[in-house]
């Protein structure tokens, strides 16, 4: 397999940011978002630091921690570990909530219930849980859905869904983006964007592709089919290379207008923290940003926009820096 594309320096607060990353999570799976946002944006503010911290004092000073987290920071260096990580994230209600977590189509309240209503086991979800279809396949195939696909086999799959796409519409561009894009090393499903370059035959290619995705035993199950609003279509389901010993892997792919192009690869492209501060800021310049397009002359009032501006031609991602007044910031370089 291909080493991932990012050189990115060594994490030198590893230590401290894997320990507040656990609280995180277990706040985010008992739905106390409050809590779990304030611990992602101090992981965030010791991630951005990019020097080793060494005293409270130091973490004190950074933005976003205060007086309890720096206190926090303090033992882990001192014991290298948090007794508060012990006592949230490893009694039995929280390792139940991060297994039924695990389950595709299953949120926090999903998997309180689940607990609520006593079943600790997958075995007990299966047999016992009343469970949605998204939940059905989530369960069907959870560990393969919860393995990580290494770089190697999302271009396979990537290759795949190439092949099918550009034998049914010549001309099709195929870009896989997500984590992929950003460089991991090992991604969580494959985002693959399709579009068109003529601006008209994207509208050929979604249906008949999953038709014939599907026909050849490609797909294995379809979670989402969404392609109501006309311009994207999107299709979030399950797939598996042919072969022995293949896993089941999540595929999402979404096909585009061309002149939608840059801001949906943006959209796509993610993370999902990166599009909330690059939304953020175009609303504070008097924009608003999107996966169809970037607008200006936006009028807001009490958060709610009283029209819809005019849209900026945005060819590429430099583009919509650029508009934005920003530096171009590389997929690599968009965890955060
Ligand atoms: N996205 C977003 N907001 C969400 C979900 C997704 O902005 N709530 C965008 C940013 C993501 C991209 O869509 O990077 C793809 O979504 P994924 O859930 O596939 O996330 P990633 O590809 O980033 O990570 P993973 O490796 O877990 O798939
Ligand atoms: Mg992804
Ligand atoms: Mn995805």
């Amino acid at each position: 397999c291909a080493r991932p594309s990012s050189s990115k320096r060594v994490d030198l607060n590893a230590h401290i940011t894997s320990e507040l990353q656990k609280l995180a999570t277990t706040y985010k799976s008992k739905n106390d978002t409050w809590r779990a946002v304030g611990y992602e944006r101090a992981i965030s503010a010791i991630k951005n630091y990019g020097k080793k911290i060494t005293s409270r004092e130091e973490a004190l000073a950074l933005p976003g921690i205060g007086g309890r987290l720096a206190d926090k920071v303090a033992e882990i260096l001192e014991s290298g570990r948090l007794r508060k990580v012990a006592e949230v994230c490893e009694g039995e209600e929280a390792e139940c909530l991060r297994l039924f977590l695990g389950v595709w189509g299953a949120g926090p309240n999903t998997a309180q219930a689940w607990y609520l209503q006593g079943f600790r086991t997958l075995e007990d979800l299966r047999t016992k849980a009343t469970l949605t279809r998204h939940q059905q396949v989530g369960l069907k195939h959870y560990q393969d859905i919860n393995d990580r696909i290494p770089r190697c086999e999302v271009v396979e799959i990537e290759d795949h869904v190439r092949e099918a796409a550009v034998s049914l519409v010549r001309g099709v561009e195929v870009t896989v983006c997500g984590s992929y894009r950003r460089g991991k090393a090992t991604c969580g499903d494959v985002d693959v964007l399709i579009t068109h370059p003529d601006g008209n035959s994207h509208q050929a290619i979604f249906k008949p592709l999953l038709a014939r995705l599907r026909d050849t035993g490609f797909l294995t199950d379809d979670l989402v089919t969404q392609e109501d609003n006309g311009n994207q279509q999107k299709y979030l389901g399950v797939c598996r290379l042919p072969g022995r010993d293949r896993k089941h892997r999540r595929l999402d792919v979404i096909v585009v207008p061309y002149s939608e192009r840059a801001t949906a690869i943006m959209y796509f492209t993610g993370s999902a923290h990166f599009n909330r501060s690059m939304r953020l800021l175009a609303t504070k310049k008097g924009m608003s940003l999107s996966e169809h397009s970037l607008r200006v002359g936006i009028v807001r009032q009490g958060g709610e926009k009283l029209n819809d501006g005019c849209m900026l031609e945005t060819p590429t991602e430099e583009s919509v820096f650029t508009h934005l007044g920003l530096e171009y910031r590389p997929p690599q370089e968009r965890d955060h």
